[in-house]
């Protein structure tokens, strides 16, 4: 098997600031649009040209760089089950937040770490990858702050990808975005260590999200965010005493797929 990754930004000369948690940082490449998934020899050809079409054509702009990694996956992938998927009601963010704090707060998860999870997800400075936050205290755990971590080495079983676009086609939401999160929060909701998720993509034209635990599930949430707002991002809430090595090894390194 290969994982396949693409990277898609484009360099702003005016350097942007951003503070975050009393530590300052550089902005100088914005993050267009990144993709990753784990694929047979055979498929390879096919999915760097869906992913250079979707680097091309999207919404937050034009890229000036794109980066592609085909790597060989070594060892053998864990398989997991994903997550049930349910739409929930929700018609402005402000609902949303009412509703994401009901949620979090019933998973254990304290109002300082919520808090700290909404400035992350509503910022205009958006992430290439996830904040790692602290169920508790509330604090950032992840090594890099500007960048986040990224989840990889992810992917699909072939047969069972059909069975669930047939599942996802009854309710109109058969499309490779909700597949890709769907299967990604599979993946990090696996961890014994990560409590719950929340995701709003930093695509313009999506408004829906999405809050995903291993006891709830793959909760989606429409209207997270207003049309047209760039803000996006994702939050993994971590156990506060969690191993941070441990757990960022198997978010990056460890090969998982989506099977039965
Ligand atoms: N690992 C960690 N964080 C990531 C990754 C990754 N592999 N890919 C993206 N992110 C972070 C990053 O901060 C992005 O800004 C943010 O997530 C949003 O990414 O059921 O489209 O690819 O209808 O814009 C979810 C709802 C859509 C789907 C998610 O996210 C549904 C989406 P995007
Ligand atoms: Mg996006």
């Amino acid at each position: 098997m290969w994982n396949v990754r693409m990277r898609a930004s484009k360099n702003v000369r005016s350097v942007k600031s951003v503070k975050k948690q009393d530590i300052l940082y550089r902005h100088e490449d914005v993050h267009i649009s990144g993709a990753e998934g784990i694929f047979t020899e055979g498929e390879i050809v096919r999915v760097l040209s869906r992913y250079l079409k979707r680097a091309m054509g999207h919404s937050r702009g034009l890229p000036d760089k794109i980066t592609f990694t085909v790597e060989k996956i070594s060892d053998e992938p864990i398989k997991i089950s994903p997550l049930s998927v349910k739409t929930l009601k929700c018609n402005s963010p402000e609902e949303a937040k009412i509703l994401l704090t009901k949620r979090l707060l019933k998973l254990g998860i304290t109002n300082a770490a919520i808090e700290r999870a909404f400035n992350i997800l509503y910022s205009k400075s958006t992430m290439r990858g996830a904040a790692m936050v602290k169920i508790i205290s509330g604090l950032r755990a992840e090594p890099d702050k500007l960048r986040g971590v990224r989840a990889s080495r992810l992917g699909i079983d072939k047969e069972f990808s059909k069975k669930l676009s047939k599942r996802l086609s009854k309710f109109g939401i058969n499309n490779e975005r909700v597949k890709e999160a769907l299967i990604l929060a599979s993946k990090i909701a696996y961890h014994k260590n990560i409590i719950a998720e929340v995701c709003i993509s930093d695509d313009p034209e999506y408004t829906t999200g999405y809050i995903a635990s291993s006891l709830d599930g793959y909760l989606r949430i429409p209207n997270i965010k207003n049309f047209g707002d760039m803000s996006g991002g994702r939050v993994f809430f971590i156990s506060e005493d969690a191993d941070i090595s441990g757990l960022l090894k198997y978010i990056e390194k460890t090969p998982v797929i989506i099977g039965e």
